[in-house]
């Protein structure tokens, strides 16, 4: 797809969502006729559509064979994803997403690996007032989804100094800057009157990018974003409280394809570094790189990562330094990457604290007999709580006062939530996808069955002394890699119903892809399969080697041989 300089592109066939992006009117389609008519689904381009407004259309899949089979049609019904920089919104905000969650959803909010909240469950006619209310909040669906730069990440901590003012300012500012400039989204869902200027998308075009594409900023000393695994990693390299510049990390992604070779998990290469004034012109910069070369006739090999891969690091420094003006410097040096420990109570700096509660994948919802929902809520409301949204799908309640502490604590304790300190580390860093019932993708449970898998392992850690040890575990319904599951220190990823790939080998810090070491595990012998590399890991490891970076140095053979 990508030619040498200088030479043009041989013709391709574009794939089918180009030619719609193209012929949609900068996103508007039909989409607020098909919207106002009758019937519980969009057609083809309107669910492609959509996906630029925040949402998809999903069924179901539960129900989905007993409806067949007494000849109803499936039960349809909309994710809707909320586009939030570093996971920020006010008590407020959040207070009115909780409402929406009763109104048009199904009762949950659902915390997501990139720092945004998921709405599931809405039906078709209602889709329009629950946009429309969550513009009312100031917050918005634009952009959430799509072949377009997705909600920016980075680091939650709410800690008052410097360096964590500049990364949340610098994440808002990214996404703004990235929002499409269409007014297609303010027509057809907030009933806004065609701006009547003529329209452009400077930086996008009119045919988006190729495929989706994702920004995280972390720093060397909190990489709770798995920085490397987006399509543009910035790491942002403090000195004291001066920010000397950025380490551009271009190229990562995980998704893949199973039997499709040329598809696959890939870590960000840095490519070199920018001044801290240059953020914007190098996000940009490599924006233009995926929106000119990215792959626009096979979505699967569309990832901006398919072009670092194929072209090399040195050709897309080189393009980088030409769209930007100059050439990029060398990476600034920095320490090894490290993931603070985010969750339980901690200081800000400015005499307030945060809780870090855990979130089991992410679902906020009144059920099995905790009520962390109504909790959350109600800490919102009695104590002013200031909600962020983790990467590792949990919540902070920043800008408490100590002295309310145990009244919070009981407050959570009345409603059955688990704290952190209650919680085995594995515990606190697993991460599940949604999978089934909700996603179309889904080749297996996740998120259904991330408390069995956790205990399934903490059995095999207990026998052998390891429970303290600092693991993550990602699981996930198939290969797309939503929970991160090539990049922690034990992926599980969904094969066929009931059977996963287990991936180990990748470490905590996220610095490093794992590998495969079975294909397809049944689901009760997880823990099982573990065992003997926990053992090897209890009586080998060096001092204070991580289980990820024991998995490393032995490699695949010697584990497999265990
Ligand atoms: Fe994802 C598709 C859920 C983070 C890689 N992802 C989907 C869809 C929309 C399924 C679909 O296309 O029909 C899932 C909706 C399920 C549902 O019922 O809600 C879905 N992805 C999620 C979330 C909610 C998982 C979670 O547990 O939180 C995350 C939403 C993040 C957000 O707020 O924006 C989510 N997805 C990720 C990540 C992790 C990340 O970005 O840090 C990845 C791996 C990184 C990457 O992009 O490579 C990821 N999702 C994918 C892919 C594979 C893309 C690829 O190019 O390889 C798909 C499939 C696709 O796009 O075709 C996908
Ligand atoms: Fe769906 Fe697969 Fe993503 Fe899980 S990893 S949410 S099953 S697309």
């Amino acid at each position: 797809m990508t030619p040498p300089d200088g030479q043009t592109a041989p013709a391709v066939k574009l794939s089918g969502v180009e030619t719609l992006k193209q012929s949609s009117r900068h996103l508007r389609g039909a989409l607020a006729e098909e919207l106002a008519a009758p019937g519980s689904q969009v057609s083809e381009d309107g669910y492609n559509l959509l996906k630029f407004h925040g949402s998809y259309e999903q069924y179901d899949r539960d129900s989905a064979t007993a409806r067949k089979q007494a000849g109803q049609e499936k039960d349809y019904s909309f994710m809707l994803r909320v586009r939030m920089p570093g996971g920020r919104l006010s008590a407020k905000q959040y207070l009115a997403l909780d409402d929406l969650a009763d109104t048009y959803a199904n009762g949950t909010l659902r915390l997501t690996t990139r720092q945004g909240i998921q709405f599931h469950g809405i039906i078709k006619g209602e889709l329009k007032p629950t946009i429309a209310a969550i513009n009312d909040t100031l917050l918005t669906t634009m952009a959430a989804c799509g072949d377009v730069a997705r909600n920016v990440m980075t680091s939650p901590l709410p800690i008052a100094d410097a360096a964590h003012r500049r990364l949340d300012a610098d994440a808002r500012m990214l996404s703004t800057a990235l929002l499409p400039q269409s007014h297609a989204y303010h027509e057809i869902f907030l009933d806004e009157a065609p701006s009547g200027e003529a329209e452009a998308e400077p930086l996008y075009g009119d045919t988006y990018l190729p495929r989706k594409f994702k920004i995280a900023i972390a720093t060397p000393q909190d990489n709770s974003v798995d920085v490397l695994t987006n399509d543009l990693g910035l790491i942002a390299i403090f000195e004291g409280d001066d920010l000397l510049g950025y380490n551009v990390a271009v190229g990562g992604g995980l998704g893949m394809t199973h039997n499709r070779a040329d598809t696959f998990p890939r870590m960000g290469s840095i490519v070199g570094s920018v001044p801290a004034d240059e953020l914007l012109a190098i996000t940009k910069a490599v924006v233009v790189l995926h929106r000119d070369h990215g792959n626009r006739a096979d979505r699967t090999r569309a990832r901006l990562k398919y072009v670092v891969e194929d072209m090399g690091v040195d050709w897309v420094r080189a393009r980088l330094g030409k769209i930007i003006g100059h050439e990029l410097a060398d990476a600034l040096p920095m320490p090894a990457f490290q993931v603070p420990e985010i969750l339980g109570w901690h200081a800000q700096g400015d005499g307030a604290y945060w809780l870090g509660v855990p979130v089991p994948s992410g679902r906020v919802a009144d059920q099995d007999g905790v009520q962390l929902r109504s909790a959350l809520r109600a800490v919102m409301q009695r104590f002013n709580a200031s909600p962020i949204v983790t990467a590792q799908q949990d919540i902070l309640l920043a800008d408490l006062r100590l002295e309310d502490r145990a009244a919070i604590e009981a407050l959570l304790a009345d409603h059955g939530v688990t704290l952190a300190e209650q919680l085995s580390p594995l515990a606190r860093w697993a991460l599940a996808c949604p999978a089934l019932p909700t996603c179309g993708l889904a080749l297996t449970e996740a998120e259904r069955v991330r408390q069995p898998l956790v205990a399934q392992i903490e059995a095999q850690l207990a026998r052998f002394g390891l429970l303290d040890e600092r693991i993550s575990l990602r699981i996930t319904g198939c290969p797309n890699g939503c929970a991160r599951s090539y990049a922690g220190d034990i992926g599980l990823v969904g094969r066929i119903p009931g059977r996963y790939a287990l991936y180990v080998g990748g470490d905590f810090a996220g610095t490093r892809l794992s590998f495969k070491l079975h294909e397809r595990v049944a689901e009760g012998d997880i823990g099982e399969i573990l065992a003997p590399l926990f053992a090897a890991f209890a009586a080998q490891r060096a001092p204070q080697e991580e289980f990820g970076n024991f998995c490393h140095r032995l490699g695949h053979d010697a584990l497999l041989a265990l």
